[in-house]
């Protein structure tokens, strides 16, 4: 059911003991403004853990608290007066709803939230959730501290491209300039994130030799089978030299990540590719979206295609 920020703070200020979550193939979002979050909630003495179900990427060791993050473990159980799932519907939280015996309240700026928890405040005007972290603080007059300031500003900068991004809004950026003034210092941020080891972008070389152009150049993918992914040191970050390509209005990479088991990321100049992802039972963003295929790789390939068709025949 959907509340009000009001509520959303309310909810939050009558909890003691909170578990924050994200979910599962976690971004700079995901992790930020779940760290953000426990830090603001700490300093208002609450007990306030961070879980998740994955493991979390390295390059993310520069925000505070990263070595914090736990994650649920099967057979555990957790008894919380409030569990906080950020940037996500509850399905795809893991087993953090299974763990964790608690009332729920959904914080998410994704429009294809399936509004299923019990509390759930959406804002698909905010660039990030971060951003709406950020709004719940000033709406409970709280402070930002330094460590809280770098790790929403890292969840607002990573949602919205650094501020390229057409999430970006008047709004975003006030937030993020209030950020800053609390001592976040932005290219710490970036070098940290940035920065990728040898292997990883000779193996961003390799994947690229993949890339295919269809459509008369309005779509553009590299498509990734099993026994290519295996002999790929590293393949992220592929879906931003793809959609830079001139002409392309929707890029995308699929993974085939297990056997029958296709990962999907797509990027669009205007075109809403959660049509495109609901046809597979994922969602996102008008311009981002995502979503699993459980099909053998041809298949899932064959099958993207023609729903990546389909949305750019209705749009000519
Ligand atoms: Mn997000």
């Amino acid at each position: 059911m959907k509340i009000s920020l009001r509520e959303t703070a309310q909810t939050l200020r009558s909890a003691q003991k909170i578990i924050i979550t994200a979910h599962v193939n976690p971004d700079g979002d995901a992790i930020g403004s779940s760290l953000g979050l426990m830090h603001f909630l700490r300093g208002l003495g609450k007990d306030a853990q961070v879980l998740i179900d994955d493991d979390i990427p390295a390059t993310f060791s520069v925000l505070p608290g990263y070595e914090l993050i736990g994650k649920p473990e099967e057979g555990q159980s957790i008894t919380a007066d409030l569990l906080v799932a950020l940037d996500v519907s509850l399905d795809r939280i893991g087993k953090a709803a299974d763990v964790v015996k608690a009332s729920v309240l959904n914080i998410d700026h994704h429009i294809t939230n399936d509004d299923q928890a019990e509390k759930l405040y959406l804002d698909g005007s905010c660039a990030a959730t971060a951003e709406i972290i950020y709004q719940i603080i000033k709406e409970m007059k709280g402070d930002f501290t330094q460590d809280t300031a770098m790790c929403l500003f890292t969840g607002i900068a990573t949602d919205c491209g650094w501020f390229r991004y057409s999430n970006t809004t008047p709004a975003t950026m006030r937030a993020a300039a209030d950020l800053l003034a609390c001592g976040v210092e932005p290219n710490i941020i970036s070098e940290a994130l940035e920065q990728k080891p040898y292997a990883r972008v000779k193996g961003l070389a390799d994947a690229m030799q993949h890339i295919e152009v269809w459509h008369d150049g309005r779509a553009a993918g590299v498509f990734l089978d099993l026994s290519t992914m295996e002999a790929l040191e590293h393949a992220d970050g592929l879906i931003d030299m793809v959609r830079i390509i001139e002409g392309v209005d929707i890029a995308v990479v699929l993974k085939e990540k297990e056997p029958d088991i296709c990962r999907v990321s797509m990027r669009s100049k205007g075109i809403d590719v959660t049509k495109v992802a609901v046809n597979f039972g994922g969602g996102g963003h008008i311009r981002a979206a995502g979503c699993a295929i459980k099909q053998p790789f041809a298949e899932a390939k064959a099958a993207l295609v023609a729903a990546i068709d389909a949305v750019l025949e209705e749009t000519p």
